[in-house]
Order: C-alpha cells, then sequence, then structure tokens
C-alpha cells in the first residue's frame, strides 16, 4: 500500500507505520499536485471531517512556491511597533517601554509570546534549516516543522532563548483575542486569510475550479465548485510557508499564524501532545484553525511557539 500511496501521498496513519522509510518524490509543480489531491481525495475527505486528516505532500522546492512579497509584512510589522501597544486594560505608565523582549507580544497585558511561529536559527524563506540549538523569532522563514517533534526538544528550544513553551491556556487566549474570536483574525472563516488546505485553490484557466468565483472559497480542497455536486473537484496547492506571509493572519496584539500554517504544540503535563491552530495540509480548516480545536492525534506539521514572563510584573 505505501509503495503505491507514497507516490503522491503519505496520510499521517502510514507515516506512523512506516516513518521516514516512506520516500516521497522530488517536488512536483502545481499540475502535478493536481492528480495527487485528486488521488488523496477519498482518503482526506474520510479522516478530515472527524479527525482532521492531514495529508503530507512533498514540499514545494523555492522555484515551486508563489512570488513572495516581504514588504506588507515589514509595512505591517512597522505599524504595529509604532502604533500603541494593546495592553489588555494595564495603564501603559505602569510597565515602561517594553514589557517584553523582542520579537514578541504581551498578551492580556499578562505573558509574552513569540510574534511569529518558532524556526530554527539557520531557516531561511525556502528552507526550515537544520540546526536545533535554540528557538528563533523571525519572519520570513520557513518555521520549525516535522512529523516526530517531541515536547522535550520545543521544550528545550524555547528555554536555550530564556523562553518557555507556551501553555495551552496562553495560546487559547491569544488566539482567541480580547474579542473571543472564534479565530485569531475574527469569527468568520476564510480561506485565504491564514495559510491552509483552502489557500490555494486550483483557480487559474483551465484548471478545475476556472471560473469559480470567488476562488478560492472554503472548502475548495477536493471538493466540487459551488452549485456542483461532480467532479472535477478544485484541489488545492498547499504548502507550508515563511512566517509572517499572511499580513492578516494575526491577533489583536500582533501574533501571526496562530491559525494555519504549521501546528503548534502547547505545554501540558498529561501524557498527550497537544498541538493547536491548524496547518497548511489537513482538511477541513474551517474546524481545525479554530482557537479552541485541540489535537490529540498526531498531525504532521508539528511546530511550535515560545511564550515568557513579562519583564514587568504587576
Ligand atoms: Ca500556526
Amino acid at each position: 500500500m505505501c509503495q503505491l500511496t507514497c507516490r503522491l501521498i503519505c496520510l499521517p496513519v502510514i507515516l506512523a507505520v512506516v516513518g521516514p522509510a516512506c520516500q516521497l518524490p522530488p517536488s512536483p509543480r502545481p499540475a502535478d499536485l493536481a492528480l495527487a489531491d485528486s488521488a488523496a481525495s477519498v482518503d482526506a475527505r474520510t479522516d478530515s471531517a472527524k479527525e482532521g486528516g492531514c495529508i503530507t505532500l512533498p514540499e514545494a522546492g523555492p522555484g515551486d512556491l508563489a512570488p513572495i512579497d516581504l514588504a506588507p509584512i515589514d509595512l505591517v510589522q512597522d505599524q504595529r511597533l509604532d502604533a500603541p501597544i494593546d495592553l489588555g486594560g494595564v495603564d501603559a505608565g505602569d510597565l515602561g517601554p517594553s514589557p517584553c523582549p523582542p520579537c514578541m507580544a504581551l498578551v492580556k497585558g499578562t505573558f509574552c509570546m513569540d510574534t511569529y511561529e518558532a524556526s530554527r536559527p539557520d531557516a531561511t524563506s525556502s528552507s526550515p534549516g537544520t540546526l536545533s540549538t535554540v528557538a528563533t523569532c523571525k519572519a520570513g522563514v520557513i518555521p520549525w516543522h516535522f512529523f516526530g517533534l517531541t515536547k522535550a526538544e520545543a521544550q528545550g528550544a524555547c528555554a536555550a532563548a530564556g523562553k518557555r513553551l507556551c501553555t495551552p491556556t496562553e495560546w487559547e487566549q491569544a488566539c482567541h483575542g480580547p474579542q473571543l474570536t472564534v479565530y485569531s483574525y475574527g469569527s468568520t472563516y476564510d480561506p485565504t486569510t491564514c495559510n491552509g488546505i483552502d489557500t490555494y485553490c486550483f483557480c487559474g484557466a483551465g484548471q478545475a475550479c476556472d471560473g469559480v468565483l470567488p476562488c478560492p472559497y472554503p472548502h475548495c480542497f477536493n471538493l466540487p465548485p459551488p452549485g456542483s455536486t461532480t467532479p472535477p473537484y478544485c484541489g488545492s496547492w498547499f504548502h507550508v510557508m515563511p512566517t509572517g506571509s499572511f499580513p492578516g493572519c494575526v491577533d489583536a496584539w500582533g501574533v501571526y499564524d496562530l491559525n494555519g500554517n504549521v501546528w503548534e504544540l502547547v505545554d501540558t503535563s498529561d501524557g498527550l501532545d497537544h498541538f493547536r491552530g491548524g496547518a497548511y495540509n489537513c482538511g477541513d480548516s474551517e474546524t481545525l484553525h479554530r482557537c479552541d480545536y485541540d489535537a490529540t492525534w498526531g498531525p504532521s506539521a508539528q511546530g511550535f511557539r515560545c511564550c515568557a514572563d513579562s519583564l514587568v510584573q504587576g
């Protein structure tokens, strides 16, 4: 089964069984993934509704990634840094100028959270890097993620940076924001605000979703276009993106990519690995990207984020 299936996809259950021995072919281009999506459709839809099945496709190579314009990211950052910080009702005069270390946002006026998903020190815009010595917080790089991340590794990487792994409560408070929204960006699911499986539908001329408006649309992945109940399915060229690539995927305190891109392991002690926020490659992003969704079933794109105590305690 693996020999056939892994030519195109490996579902988590397959990965769990065969692990790294299940080799993937060289990076395909979007047109190639259309076939992969069709082949994966049944399994993906079967798993996605209840267990959030995540599909591991070969990562797009640097040449396959859509051009990334970092200017909007820098602009957003600059605006955020210049703007008054929402201190959650705490008097700014009591906190001083820097309640959090660099690249961290003050959440609810009580704790600091890395602005971006954790990345390796040698990560680039096209590679997650290989150095696993310390977690860094940086925009525009592929986040630290792989199947098999351990809590000890994430805890150690954050500790090496003088931080700690975020707790479930911290993570969820940051995601819900002061308005208690369903997603960090609001309460209505949008397929393109954050990086999910519906973000890059095949919308171009001659492709399955050609002419569908709006495109992408919610749940485009492997579903017929709106108004149709038959194939062809739209598919989606889903892939991980550099940190902070989605300017609108940010909470009220300036924390990016809480929803989507890579799952974020949180610090728990119940013997289970809890991942939050969904990822780029999982079915039913509308459900899995929710701030209150708690995955303990071992998704494939396993990342994390660091938190820290505020430098000024009340
Ligand atoms: Ca994330």
